[in-house]
């Protein structure tokens, strides 16, 4: 039997060998990967331990927070505070950046996550995940400040999330290609279950939320009318869909077998272009799909190339297969 990697090893393979990332970066992600495992434990654990349900209160978006979508961002600023390797954090479920308090020592990287995605799916028992990013602190930055996490989604040193499904997966980016780990829940131990995640270029399978469809604008009705029609339409085959409405599900079945992922902006909220937030979710998900050979745009431009302005942006969402990213792009030229 070949022998199994674990997550630890891969990490120093790409920092000893490959000179890819600096100790710091690797110590980190082991610790993000350790938070991820108690997420997923208390995620197991459900109405056992009465994590389940509603919060009481919203978040920035004036979004409903779940117990454990409180429980999964405390868990997270516990176990990355002390640590030595962050400069701060900011997170989809906090109003501002979490600067690494003073009785800790600091370090150079900031970290971004939406600690528990696909919150409605939290009570069926649906799959759920967590998505998280890392950026370096601009140089010679001392105190760092909410504009210092604005930077594009190509500074992004590593990325990744972890799926709390059937099984507990953790797929990560260090810039080098997509691995995925497994966790083994009897042991603790994350082991790489699949090297060189490649996204297929061409797919019959796409995710959207067709309940909005009233919404869309035209190049997005447009496309997803061409791809309802089927074979004997203008594309010329039967596609099939799937909407998890959790992002990780979905972007995990993209990185596994290809797809089209879609969370379009639309009419509703002008100014607020689409559901889902760029620097907790669309750059971490456009860094990995990228590395693995897809493609991630808003409708116009590459994700990775978009300037934040705000923290909290949201953002137009079209990513996966290659050739049906620019195909949807396509749709929205000249309007
Ligand atoms: P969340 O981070 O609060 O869970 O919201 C994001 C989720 C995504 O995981 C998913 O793709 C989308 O919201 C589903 O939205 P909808 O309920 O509109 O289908
Ligand atoms: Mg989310």
């Amino acid at each position: 039997m070949a022998k199994q990697i674990s997550l630890s090893q891969y990490l120093i393979e790409k920092q000893r060998e490959k000179n890819l990332i600096p100790a710091e970066l690797r110590l980190l992600l082991e610790v993000v990967a350790r938070a991820c495992k108690r997420i997923s434990y208390a995620v197991g654990k459900g109405a056992l331990t009465g994590v389940l349900g509603a919060a009481g209160s919203d978040n920035i978006q004036g979004e409903a927070q779940q117990k454990l979508d409180v429980i999964a961002n405390e868990t997270l600023l516990e176990a990355n505070e002390w640590g030595g390797h962050l400069a701060a954090m900011a997170s989809e479920e906090m109003d501002h950046p979490y600067p690494i308090p003073n009785r800790y020592p600091k370090g150079e990287f900031l970290l971004l996550f939406d600690p528990l995605d696909g919150s409605s799916n939290i009570d069926v028992n649906v799959s759920i995940g967590t998505i998280f990013s890392v950026l370096r602190l601009p140089e010679g930055v001392s105190e760092p400040l909410e504009h210092h996490f604005l930077q594009p989604g190509s500074n992004q040193l590593a990325a990744g999330y972890a799926v709390y499904g059937p099984s507990t997966l953790l797929v990560l980016t260090v810039g080098d290609g997509v691995a995925c780990f497994t966790l083994d829940r009897e042991t603790g131990s994350w082991w790489l279950t699949c090297d060189g995640m490649s996204v297929p270029e061409d797919t019959k399978e796409y995710a959207i939320n067709a309940s909005n469809s009233r919404h869309w604008f035209e190049p997005v009705q447009r496309y997803v009318a061409d791809l309802t029609a089927g074979k004997t339409g203008p594309l010329a085959k039967d596609y099939n869909m799937r909407w998890v409405a959790s992002m990780v599900a979905d972007v995990h079945r993209i990185m596994t077998r290809g797809g089209i992922f879609m969370y379009p902006a639309d009419r509703r909220e002008p100014d607020k272009p689409g559901k889902l937030r760029l620097m907790y979710e669309a750059n971490p998900m456009a860094f990995l799909v990228e590395q693995a050979g897809g493609g991630a745009t808003n409708g116009r431009e590459r994700i990775l190339d978009i300037q934040p302005t705000k923290l909290h942006e949201r953002v137009a969402v079209f990513l996966g297969s290659k050739n049906e990213v620019v195909r949807a792009t396509r749709y929205h030229e000249g309007g």
